[in-house]
C-alpha cells in the first residue's frame, strides 16, 4: 500500500490576461489581419517574451523607437502608453498609428493633465525607466516628479505643500505603494489622493489572489517575464505573504527541479501579460512529477472587457462611438 500523496497545486484565480492586455494583443492580431505584415509595434506590446515571439512570427516588427519605422508605415503603440512627444514624432514621420494603450493607463494620463492644468505638483509613484511612467510623466514633465519608494520621500521638494497630489503606475504593489504614500503624507499632510485607484483592478486582484494562497505554499511559481512589473510584484507579494519560496518563470522549462525538493503544496499564478497556454504548460510539467491534484483558489471574478482601439473597429462602429462620445 502506498501513502496518499500530499502533493497539490493551488491555482490562483484571477491570473493571467487582464482586459487591457487582451485588447492590446488582439489589436496587433487584427492589424496584421486587416493590413497585412509588416505591422510595426513601438516597444513590446506587452511585457511577455512568448507574446512578442508569437506576434513576431506572424509579421509584427517590434522597434524601440518610432524613428525606426519607415515613413508612412503602420505602427501600434503598446499597452503601456506613450508620451505626447512620441505621438508628435509619429505624426511628423506621417506614420499611421493604432493606439493600444490600456484605457486604465489613459485614465492616469488624463489625471496628470488635469492636475497639471490646475498647477499642482504631481508625485508619480512608479519605477524609473518603465515605459508607462515615461508616458505618464511626459504628459506634464514640468509638474511631475517620480517617487520610487518611501526612501525617496525625504528628497522630494514641492512649490506649495498645500497643492500636491500623488498618482501612480498601474502595476505596483498595493502595500508598498501605500507605505510610500504614508511617508509622503507625513511630509505633506494636505497630499491629495488620485480621484480613483491608479493601481488597476487586475493588478490588485492578482495580488489578493496570491496573498490568499501564499501562506499555504512551500513554493509559489509566477509565470511572467522579467521586465513585467506586475509579474515581478506577484513574486514579492507571495514571499511577503508567507510563501516558502517564490520564483518567476517564462516557461515550464525554466523550473529548476531542485526547487521541488521537499515541497508539497505549490502555488501557481501568472502576470497580467501572460497567456494561459503557458500556465497549462506548467501544470503539465508538475503533473508529470506527481502534482496532479489542482485546486483553484478564487478570490474575484473578472468580467471587464475593452473594445478594440478605434482605428481597428469597422467604420460604422467608429461613427457610433464618435456620436456617443
Ligand atoms: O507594466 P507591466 O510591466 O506590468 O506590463 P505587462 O507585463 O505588459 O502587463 C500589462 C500591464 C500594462 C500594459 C500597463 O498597465
Ligand atoms: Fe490595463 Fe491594468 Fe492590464 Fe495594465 S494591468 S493593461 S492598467 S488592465
Amino acid at each position: 500500500m502506498t501513502a496518499a500523496s500530499s502533493k497539490r497545486v493551488l491555482l490562483a484565480k484571477p491570473r493571467g490576461y487582464c482586459a487591457g492586455v487582451d485588447r492590446a494583443v488582439e489589436a496587433v492580431e487584427q492589424a496584421l489581419e486587416q493590413h497585412g505584415p509588416p505591422v510595426y509595434v513601438r516597444k513590446q506590446i506587452v511585457h511577455n517574451v512568448h507574446v512578442v515571439e508569437t506576434l513576431t512570427e506572424r509579421g509584427a516588427v517590434f522597434v524601440d523607437d518610432a524613428d525606426e519605422v519607415p515613413e508612412g508605415a503602420l505602427v501600434v503603440f503598446s499597452a503601456h502608453g506613450v508620451s505626447p512627444t512620441v505621438r508628435d514624432q509619429a505624426k511628423q514621420r506621417e506614420l499611421r498609428t493604432i493606439d493600444a494603450t490600456c484605457p486604465l493607463v489613459t485614465k492616469v494620463h488624463h489625471e496628470a493633465k488635469r492636475f497639471a492644468r490646475e498647477d499642482y505638483d504631481i508625485l508619480l509613484v512608479g519605477h524609473h525607466g518603465h515605459e508607462e511612467v515615461e508616458g505618464t510623466a511626459g504628459e506634464a514633465p514640468e509638474h511631475i516628479q517620480l517617487v520610487e519608494t518611501a526612501a525617496d520621500v525625504a528628497a522630494v521638494e514641492v512649490r506649495d505643500p498645500e497643492k500636491v497630489v500623488w498618482l501612480s503606475q498601474t502595476t505596483l504593489s498595493v502595500d508598498e505603494t501605500m507605505e510610500t504614500v504614508r511617508a509622503l503624507r507625513e511630509r505633506f499632510p494636505s497630499l491629495q489622493n488620485p480621484p480613483s485607484d491608479d493601481i488597476c483592478y487586475a493588478t490588485q486582484n492578482r495580488q489578493v489572489a496570491v496573498k490568499a494562497m501564499a501562506g499555504h505554499c512551500d513554493l509559489v511559481l509566477v509565470v511572467g517575464s522579467k521586465n513585467s512589473s506586475n509579474s515581478v510584484r506577484l513574486v514579492e507579494v507571495a514571499l511577503s505573504a508567507g510563501a516558502g519560496a517564490a520564483h518567476l518563470i517564462d516557461y515550464a522549462r525554466d523550473i529548476d527541479e531542485s526547487w521541488l525538493d521537499g515541497v508539497e503544496t505549490i502555488g501557481l499564478t501568472s502576470g497580467a501579460s501572460v497567456p494561459e497556454v503557458l500556465v497549462r504548460g506548467v501544470l503539465e510539467f508538475l503533473s508529470e512529477r506527481g502534482w496532479a491534484d489542482v485546486e483553484e483558489v478564487t478570490t474575484a471574478e473578472e468580467t471587464l472587457t475593452f473594445s478594440l482601439p478605434r482605428e481597428l473597429r469597422p467604420a460604422r462602429n467608429r461613427q457610433e462611438s464618435r456620436a456617443g462620445s
